[in-house]
């Protein structure tokens, strides 16, 4: 386990390339010798005659090198493989020692990567050398404990501490399947979301509050250091803003382009002296149309690894609710309705996750699920996600000290099950381990009618963050 087979285009280090040839040679080369000396006399002998004193004398000699020679070679051998052998083993040791110690580093701090390509995940990168000589396996080894030198004559970093998350990284993965993907992971740590729902529930735009109140607002006023994954991420935010200060969304495409998953990925690195491991935040968009149509997309990878999902409801694809209030609504927001079936959705996001993770139907998931109800500022239920109604919950003498968050998680579900709803969340609480409702409004009002004022957005990431991620929340809650 500890040494990798697989050939790396660099100089073996002296004791495991050059220095065994050497030794190899020399006992070679010793052994010839002897037997060279052994015949030469052996063949004076033949040639001044079998009998004669001269030739005995020869034939006596040769003997005594190949007895006398053969033992000594024997010892020489035994002694150079013993000195040979004892400079290999602290060599060893030494590299197993930097390997494990950089194998734990990685594995402490999380770090890996989840390809924002191909959504594999996985610990290291493939690392180029400027010559373009691909390094699979940049670890410290017997291709160099510290620095290993590629065959173009560089000397490349070979562990988390000396620089390697500066080399050009590319992912296994995506070259398995003939593509080239650099990657601008340097030895971060993923924190990954993915946001589910069907169509139109609200899902860009609680996307869109999230990014640009954590982005312009929180991690500024906290010293948190945001810098884009790469520019089709920049792109991305930019658009984010201009959504913002309109108060509109842009419509998820069905498919990311680039990477042909039905995930769009908008990622963003954050970081601080305090913050160790750097965190790459990968927040998924994943288009209502995976869930809802049969249509073969590439399985979700991300469900495996990801610290937490988003199931977000628009209150309004649940018939009573929107029996109830849907007359209250103006133009835009009676437009814009999410009318997907959660039931269906949720029956096919869970037949998703299994078929990628593996869980069996009894099995339950371990998986944080943050159940988001969305656009909480539509006429009715304004009035019903308020203040007072959270107060009112808070002050039930079986309630006594109970957090904010508990209360909102309470009021979502009596109100989901008041309107028919019971069944969605039985099944939910019966796949899920951890699951906890909240409750936001993204836009903070109808659509087009200024910029965004949202409100609830951090929260449900701040919980997914508390459960798996602590030290990362913790930097920014207040
Ligand atoms: N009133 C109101 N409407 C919202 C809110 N969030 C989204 N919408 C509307 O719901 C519709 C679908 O939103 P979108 O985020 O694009 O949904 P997605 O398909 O799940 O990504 C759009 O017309 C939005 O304007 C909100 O917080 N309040
Ligand atoms: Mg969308
Ligand atoms: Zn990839
Ligand atoms: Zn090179």
């Amino acid at each position: 386990m500890l040494v990798k087979k697989e050939a790396q285009p660099a100089r073996l280090s002296y004791f495991f390339g050059p220095g065994y040839s050497d030794v190899k040679k020399s006992i070679k080369l010793m052994w010839e010798k002897n037997a060279e000396d052994a015949e030469e006399y052996y063949e004076e002998y033949v040639a001044s005659g079998l009998m004669s004193v001269n030739g005995l004398f020869n034939f006596s000699r040769a003997l005594s090198i190949m007895t006398f020679g053969s033992i000594f070679s024997i010892i020489i051998s035994i002694f150079i493989v013993v000195v040979l052998v004892l400079c290999i083993v602290p060599v060893y040791i030494m590299f197993s020692v930097v390997w494990f110690i950089d194998w734990l580093y990685l594995k402490i701090h999380k770090i890996s990567v989840a390809c924002s390509f191909c959504h594999s995940h996985y610990m290291s990168p493939i690392y180029e050398c400027d010559c373009g000589r691909r390094h699979t396996d940049l670890t410290p080894g017997k291709y160099g404990i510290w620095k290993r030198k590629c065959e173009c004559g560089r000397l490349l970093p070979t562990n988390c501490f000396n620089g390697r998350k500066n080399l050009t990284a590319l992912c296994p993965e995506c070259l398995k399947q003939g593509r080239v993907t650099y990657l601008n992971e340097k030895e971060s740590r993923p924190f990954c979301i993915p946001v589910i729902g069907g169509r139109s529930v609200g899902k860009t735009a609680f996307i869109t509050a999230f990014s640009k109140k954590f982005i312009d607002e929180v991690a500024p006023s906290k010293g948190m250091k945001v810098s884009f994954y790469d520019e089709k991420t920049k792109v991305m935010y930019q658009n984010f803003d201009s959504s913002y200060m309109q108060g509109n969304t842009v419509m998820t495409q069905k498919k990311d382009t680039r990477t042909n998953t039905s995930a769009i990925d908008f990622s963003f690195f954050v970081s601080h002296d305090k913050l160790k491991p750097t965190r790459l935040v990968h927040i998924y968009d994943i288009a209502g149309e995976t869930f809802t149509k049969n249509e073969e997309y590439e399985l979700p990878k991300h469900f495996t690894y990801s610290q937490g999902m988003i199931f977000m409801v628009d209150p309004f694809s649940i018939p009573e609710i929107r029996d109830n209030y849907k007359s209250l609504l103006g133009a835009e927001d009676a437009a814009g309705i999410g009318y997907a079936d959660v039931n269906l959705i949720l029956d096919a996001f869970i037949a998703k996750l299994r078929s990628v993770t593996g869980i069996k139907d009894t099995q339950t998931s371990d998986v944080p699920l943050a159940v988001v109800i969305s656009k909480i500022d539509s006429p009715g239920l304004k009035e019903i996600f308020c203040e007072e109604k959270l107060n009112e919950i808070m002050s039930r003498p079986e309630n006594k000290h109970m957090k904010n968050s508990d209360a909102a998680d309470i009021l979502c579900r009596e109100f989901l099950s008041n309107n028919g709803a019971a069944g969605f969340i039985n099944s939910l609480d019966m796949k899920f381990k951890k699951t906890k409702f909240f409750y936001v409004s993204a836009i903070g009002h109808e659509r087009s009618k200024g910029a965004y004022e949202p409100k609830g957005v951090m929260q449900p990431i701040e919980w997914i963050g508390e459960l798996t991620d602590k030290g990362f929340v913790e930097m920014w809650e207040d």
